[in-house]
């Protein structure tokens, strides 16, 4: 059996549909603060968690004989920010007892890392897998801390654990909660819904960004790797490609002529700038053959498709 903590979220939602797809939903455990919403494949089961209690993970992992966590729970860098403290307690706490539990149960874990593990000092192009790591935000030294923690238990315990730097993330089936590259998913949703869109990064901010079928497949083609393949204990760097918040603007424009973007940074600029523009993902290609389908046209086009088609889709009676 698989658990995936926070499957609710914008990974967690379209990650639990793959998982459900390749192995089937009864072999699937969906866990999240609250209830899930229409997303969950009906063949799923859910239980609610909230990962900072060990004990209630521990009752779920031997009532579902589970082998494998996806352990996707956490709080983003701007929701960090605001919230130092709950972002140490669930991103490192939630995954010290995800860990903890793992080595007791010797279970495979996946987890999320990002390139929010980057810092000012980072090389702002192709930031490579072993470039200086020293973060900003609680987000990224959470990250950090969470990479160390890996690679110690993957050390003195054996735990196949594994992890990848996702950049920012664009979706359209579930929102993003709490980011600094919200902004990449949120202009889409405004240039078909109004037609315009005030982003909180300036124009000229270049972050590293992977399209969420990549994201999904890059989870999956990592855990399916073989164990002696992975070279990496720490987290994989991973990215699709690197835009502009202007590019993207102007992309959107292409085919919504009239679509209007406005620029005004506000706190989150900061925590971008901290970021590399690139990163290298070459160990990743080299260790597990990781290779993006989508470039940004490709993304732009089916992402405009799929939101223009949920909302010209009949509503049901629960999201009247
Ligand atoms: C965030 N989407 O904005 C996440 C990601 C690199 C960014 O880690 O916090």
């Amino acid at each position: 059996m698989i658990l995936i903590t926070g499957s609710n979220g914008q990974v967690g939602v379209d990650l639990t549909k793959a998982l459900s797809d390749l192995h089937g939903g009864d072999c699937l455990l969906a866990s999240d603060l609250t209830q899930p919403n229409s997303h969950l494949p009906s063949d799923v089961a859910f239980e609610p968690l909230d990962v900072r209690d060990s004990l209630r993970l521990g009752e779920l992992l031997d009532r579902y004989a589970i082998d494998t966590i996806y352990h996707l729970a956490g709080i983003l860098s701007a929701n960090g920010e605001r919230q130092p403290d709950l972002c140490w307690d669930v991103n490192v706490g939630g995954l010290m007892n995800v860990l903890n539990a793992s080595r007791l149960r010797k279970l495979r874990v996946f987890w999320p890392s990002s390139i929010a593990v980057f810092g000012p000092r980072t090389p702002r192009h192709d930031a490579n897998q072993t470039a200086q790591t020293d973060p900003k935000t609680m987000y990224g030294i959470t990250k950090v801390s969470g990479e160390q923690l890996s690679q110690y238990h993957a050390d003195h315990f054996g735990i196949d654990i594994r992890g990848l730097r996702f950049p920012g993330i664009i979706s359209y089936s579930a929102p993003p909660g709490g980011g600094t590259t919200d902004y990449a998913v949120d202009m889409f949703t405004s240039a078909i819904k109004t037609g315009a869109y005030t982003c909180f990064v300036s124009e000229e901010t270049r972050l590293p960004m992977m399209y969420m079928p990549d994201a999904v497949k890059s989870v999956l083609d990592l855990m399916s790797a073989p164990s002696e393949d992975i070279s990496v204990r720490t987290s994989y760097n991973v990215t699709g490609f690197s835009f502009s918040a202007g590019e993207l603007a102007s992309a959107i424009q292409a085919s919504i002529p009239g679509f209007e973007c406005t620029f005004e940074p506000d706190f989150r600029q900061a925590i971008a700038d901290s970021w590399p523009c690139s990163v290298d993902d070459g160990i990743a290609r080299r260790d597990w053959h990781w290779a993006p389908d989508y470039d940004l046209t490709s993304m732009v086009k089916d992402m405009l498709s799929h939101i223009t088609d949920a909302l010209e889709a009949p509503k049901s009676t629960s999201e009247l």
